[in-house]
């Protein structure tokens, strides 16, 4: 993002050879029989220390969908935490520090019943549900992750927002003396949504991915999916969400307001000003396939829009 330079842009639309070779063996077993799917990346190796913490029952959701997930390996070991360090595979090998329980959400601001959650109760607040969602990084590449969760509406119905509430901020874990890139943002990391866009039944409040609890290096213990929106509005390891009237800062938008703007919805015609958004790559694939207006989830989110011109409001 901010400070990837040219180079590294390409660098990062270049699929690392573990990723291929995990491709490789997914066709192999695919032509071999095996059903394609979850299942066949249930059986790989998780990290020696990760417990196997399933999630369950788990509800089915509508808003799944069929594309081909991208395996677990990949979707969490190749990504973004800044914290812990810019390379895509620094979350996966600095990440583990992060203590996350005990861990408490504060709900407040302009809400009639501000209140603490502990990390317990969120996973009790709400059905869990599977959500598989197509995730867009702003540097290009792509994934199908089945996340874990249930709608943020549901928490925010809990704090009765105020009328007077228009936007939602995300405040997200910082501790310096886990997470030294002290230079790279102005930390915490924070993010926003307008509160249409936060009550929108596809955003959801991810507790796990693949069935089981989510890795640190993915926003563990409770962070944010927006699947129509640029990877990094879904803000990780969240500690606090704060209703607002007026639109919040945001971490990215504060950084570089000409790049990131507040909106970051996935939009394949308004370019980043140092390359091109019409195309991305799936991580595990060779090809670039094009970028879909909002994700591919148009249908459901393009009337929030309406009478706003999304070149200016990016
Ligand atoms: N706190 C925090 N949240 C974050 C980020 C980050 O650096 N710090 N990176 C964002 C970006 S750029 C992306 S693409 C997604 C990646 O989510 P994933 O690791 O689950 O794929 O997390 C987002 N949330
Ligand atoms: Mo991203």
């Amino acid at each position: 993002m901010l400070i990837k330079r040219p180079d590294d842009i390409a660098a990062s639309e270049i699929t690392p050879r573990a990723l291929f070779e995990d491709r490789r063996r997914f066709l192999l077993k695919a032509g071999a029989g095996v059903i394609a799917g979850a299942a066949l990346w249930n059986g790989l190796p998780r990290a020696a220390d990760a417990a196997p913490m399933k999630l369950s029952p788990l509800q089915a959701s509508p808003f799944s969908i069929s594309e081909e997930q991208t395996p677990y390996k990949a979707v969490t070991g190749y990504n973004n935490y800044y914290e812990f360090g810019t390379g895509k595979e620094d979350p996966a090998m600095n990440a583990g520090v992060l203590q996350t329980r005990p861990w408490t959400v504060r709900v407040e601001g302009l809400v009639g019943k501000p209140r603490t959650f502990d990390i317990d109760e969120l996973l009790k607040l709400a059905p869990l549900e599977e959500r598989i969602y197509r995730l867009r990084c702003v540097e290009a590449w792509s994934m199908v992750v089945p996340w874990v969760g249930f709608p943020l509406a549901a928490l925010l119905k809990q704090v009765d927002p105020l009328g007077s509430a228009k936007y939602v901020e995300f405040v997200t874990h910082y501790d310096p003396k886990i997470m030294t890139r002290r230079q790279i943002l102005d930390w915490p990391y924070t993010e926003g949504l307008r509160l249409d866009e936060a009550m929108h039944p596809l955003t959801i409040l991810a507790l796990g991915l693949y069935g089981e609890v989510l890795p640190n290096q993915n926003g563990a213990p409770v962070r944010l999916v927006v699947p129509w929106k640029y990877g990094f509005k879904s803000a990780k390891s969240i500690v606090a969400i704060r209703l607002h009237e007026t639109q919040p800062a945001t971490a990215w938008n504060k950084s570089a307001p000409q790049e990131y703007g507040f909106y970051s919805n996935v939009n394949p015609e308004v370019d980043h000003p140092r390359w091109s958004q019409a195309t991305e790559r799936r991580i595990g694939d060779f090809r670039k396939r094009p970028t879909l207006m909002f994700n591919g989830y148009a249908e459901q989110v393009a009337s929030l829009y309406q009478g706003m011109d999304l070149r200016r409001q990016f």
